[in-house]
């Protein structure tokens, strides 16, 4: 098995078909960019990137971010980008990338998608559950649209924002953003698609 070392204070571009942070026990895996260009910078089609705090772009507006998005067909899920220029910038031309259950906290910018990728997931819990509850629409938690202050309001508290979000100027939409933080109360690996 391969293994891959990020050090921090560099910034990284990927080429690997599936990209996952596991937590050891004191805490799960972070890439700092340590203020300049990128934590990750994805070139690579189909790369899934899943369990990594991101932080510390530089602040580039050309596209500085946790997660800077080259490419077509990737997952990016249960991540936290944190403290960023964007917290994922994708590039034109970049396209069917879908980006759900993670945490934007406090970027200068959330994310930026002049394209249209999918911010939002059909998902089931494992078992009974799933049968019981269905399928759930679960988009990405934004610390700038959690409060009805910023547009996000819940009036049916269902843990969701009761209106889609606008990425950037769009035409990128999150169909279903959460209210709260999700990473810490959620066991991922309890969904399936
Ligand atoms: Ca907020
Ligand atoms: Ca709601």
């Amino acid at each position: 098995m391969e293994a891959l070392l990020f050090r921090a204070g560099s910034s990284h571009v990927l080429h690997s078909v599936a990209l996952i942070g596991v937590d050891t026990g004191s805490g799960r895996p972070v890439i700092d960019a340590n203020g300049s260009s990128s934590a990750i910078t994805l070139r690579a089609n189909g790369t899934r990137i899943e369990g990594f705090n991101l932080t510390g772009s530089g602040g580039c507006g050309c596209g500085n971010a946790g997660i800077f998005i080259d490419s077509s067909d990737n997952i990016i899920l249960n991540n936290i980008l944190y403290k960023n220029r964007y917290g994922i910038y994708i590039e034109e031309g970049a396209t069917n990338n879908t980006i759900h259950s993670n945490d934007f906290l406090e970027n200068r910018v959330a994310a930026n998608d002049t394209v249209g990728n999918r911010w939002s997931m059909e998902m089931k819990e494992e078992g009974l559950m799933g049968l019981l509850k269905g399928a759930k629409i679960i988009g990405n938690h934004y610390s700038d649209y959690d409060e009805p202050g910023e547009g996000c309001n819940d009036t049916n508290s269902d843990g969701f924002c009761d209106e889609p979000r606008t990425i950037g100027n769009g035409p990128g939409i999150d169909e279903h953003p959460l209210v709260a933080p999700i990473i810490a109360g959620q066991k991922e690996s309890s969904y399936t698609y």
